[in-house]
């Protein structure tokens, strides 16, 4: 960013995606003549931006590209399609929902992502409205699931304190349909015209929070729970921890600026932990929301996308600046921040009995994708599940899923279908499985320089009798990888991570913290599945041999000397 940028903000000329938002008449741009369009199953660059905001991405099945090129035929052109749910609680029905358009019109899985919302892929250009028409019949929505705006609110699914559970959840609820957009266009185009969602309602063709060209980026909200910072909180760029005081929730307190996509080898890009500012009250938390989103809007940089994240306007203006603004805007300030312990940030799996006397049940999904395949009859399973279930369903933010609120007497009815159709046992269930978490790269990925979720698997299944030979098996080791340096999979936090920089090739990271608390730090550049395995056994041994009692694998890769700790993505390429 210039000095000249800095005083001035948004002074540069902006980025083309700036021009196209300003021209879209609040979203609209010509998506409704596009989807006319029968001659091609893509769509225009212009409306493939705005699409974003609606909750879709034009993508093409990446395996058949090259066949198809030598055929001289189109790529095969198909859509993402993300639908959300603030915290990820849907109910049996909107589950039915899902999986009944999953095999109408997407691939016939379902994707269940690291921000508690659910993705389909394959869905082809003509089939788009009619799919977004059956999501929002069932009051969910696409929404805002995707482009410059505040994208889904998660929020720690918490089984165990039912209560503090609903009243956070609620919160994280409010917070989302404060920032939704307010543009017709959604209605216009998607649903013709209907009017479905009451946070809809208000919408004048204005957009008094994010205005017409929306934010410089996408924005991201969290809320944790402790002990639990499944949310990874200090990957958002606003984030709020519950501080329960005597069995009752005070309030919160409020992260800032943190972010995890960056661009090998361009240290201007950094993935940031994000930093505690202060405690606000549950009343409050709206507003710090808005305020926090309106600063980004007017100070984040439109010029340079790659540098338009809100942990980019925080480091280059200081939180000195930022809290000073934020107080300005509220006409009131923060309290100091108030004590908080995190112990993990994955998901504990299996049976919890809630303060509500119901049961809950955290099913592992290894890297949230929900398919039928040979004898794993997983979306089956499911399906039948959410049949016979009363309770909701509960997406985790480390893809997982749990099957919540059930009662005493469907319990034995879960168990048996969990049996009927193995959701609960077999070789997937290991330590290092259940801490594992990949994007989903190739072949739906544009952006995949590797693969990431058809390979992590068998990559465990190679490190796994690694572990055996140190007699780690058990050991809770938090392990993730994606396909490129985004971070869908928020693998800068992970103890250990591998990040694709091309077919087969991952850098590798270790020291993450295990609360997700602290970013690791490259150790190896570009190696292939040996050297990966050579380089971690020797670490591995050493770390059954030499570690303290309680010492995470995170912690003791940086006392050993393998990496030094990054206390702020500044030093992450350093
Ligand atoms: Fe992501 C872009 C998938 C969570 C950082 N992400 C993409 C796209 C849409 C690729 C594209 O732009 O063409 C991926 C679609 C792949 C596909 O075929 O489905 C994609 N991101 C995902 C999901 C599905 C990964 C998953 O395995 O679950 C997650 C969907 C979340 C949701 O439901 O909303 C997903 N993405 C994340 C996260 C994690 C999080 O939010 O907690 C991050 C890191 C946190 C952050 O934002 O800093 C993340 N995705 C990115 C980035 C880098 C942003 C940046 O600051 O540079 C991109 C690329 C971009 O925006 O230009 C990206
Ligand atoms: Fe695609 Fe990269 Fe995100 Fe993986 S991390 S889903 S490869 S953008």
């Amino acid at each position: 960013m210039s000095d000249n940028n800095l005083l001035s903000p948004n002074s540069a000329p902006h980025s083309d995606v700036e021009q196209i938002k300003r021209k879209s008449n609040y979203l609209r741009g010509s998506l409704t003549e596009t989807l006319e369009d029968v001659i091609t199953g893509s769509i225009p660059e212009d409306d493939n931006r705005l699409m974003k905001f609606h909750g879709s991405y034009m993508q093409d099945d990446r395996d058949l590209r090259n066949e198809r090129n030598k055929q001289k035929l189109e790529p095969a052109y198909q859509f993402m399609l993300r639908v959300r749910a603030a915290g990820g609680v849907v109910t049996p029905e909107q589950w039915l929902m899902m999986d009944r358009v999953a095999q109408k019109y997407g691939n016939s899985t379902i994707r269940l992502t690291t921000r508690q919302s659910f993705q389909l892929h394959g869905v082809i250009k003509w089939n788009l409205k009619q799919t977004i028409k059956e999501v929002n019949d069932e009051l969910l929505s696409t929404l805002a699931a995707c482009g410059d705006v505040n994208r889904n609110v998660m929020c720690n699914p918490n089984p165990y304190q039912s209560d503090i559970h609903g009243e956070v959840y609620e919160w994280a609820g409010r917070i989302s349909a404060h920032l939704d957009p307010r543009t017709r266009a959604y209605h216009e185009i998607w649903l013709d015209g209907e009017k479905v969602l009451d946070s809809l309602e208000h919408d004048e063709g204005q957009e008094p929070i994010y205005g017409p060209v929306y934010l410089p980026r996408k924005f991201k909200i969290g809320v944790a729970i402790p002990p639990s910072n499944d949310v990874d909180v200090f990957s958002q760029d606003l984030g709020y921890i519950a501080i329960i005081e005597n069995g009752r929730l005070k309030g919160f307190n409020v992260t800032v600026g943190g972010g995890m996509g960056m661009s090998h080898g361009d240290p201007k890009t950094y993935p940031q932990v994000a930093q505690v500012i202060g405690f606000c009250t549950p009343e409050q938390v709206v507003d710090v929301a808005e305020k926090t989103v309106t600063i980004q809007r007017d100070y984040g940089d439109r010029a340079v996308r790659k540098h338009a994240r809100f942990k980019y306007t925080i480091d280059d203006r200081g939180i000195d600046w930022f809290i000073n603004e934020l107080h300005s805007r509220l006409g009131w300030s923060l309290e100091p921040a108030r004590p908080y312990h995190f112990d993990h940030n994955g998901d504990r799996y299996g049976w919890v009995k809630g303060s509500n006397g119901k049961w809950h049940y955290t099913l592992f999904i290894q890297n949230g994708r929900i398919k039928d395949d040979g004898d794993n009859r997983l979306m089956t399973g499911l399906r039948e599940i959410a049949k016979a279930h009363n309770g909701d369903f509960r997406l985790t933010a480390n893809q997982n899923l749990i099957i919540g609120n059930i009662s005493s007497q469907k319990k034995k009815k879960l168990e048996e279908l969990f049996k009927e159709y193995g959701l609960t046992e077999g070789s997937h269930y290991t330590a290092l499985k259940r801490n594992s978490m990949a994007c989903v790269a190739l072949p739906t990925c544009g952006l995949a320089m590797a693969e990431s979720e058809r390979y992590l698997p068998d990559l465990l299944n190679l490190i796994e009798p690694m572990l055996d030979e140190s007699g780690l098996r058990e050991e809770d080791i938090v392990i993730r990888m994606t396909g490129c340096p985004n971070g869908c999979a928020r693998p800068m936090l992970a103890e250990i991570a591998f990040i694709g920089k091309a077919p087969g090739k991952y850098n590798m990271y270790l020291g993450g913290g295990f609360t997700g608390n602290r970013l690791n730090k490259l150790y190896k550049e570009n190696i292939g599945e040996t050297e990966i395995l050579d380089s971690l056994r020797p670490i591995l041994s050493h770390y059954a041999k030499d570690r303290r009692d309680g010492e995470h694998f995170g912690d003791f890769t940086i006392r050993a000397g393998y990496v030094k700790e990054v206390r702020s993505g500044q030093d992450f390429h350093s």
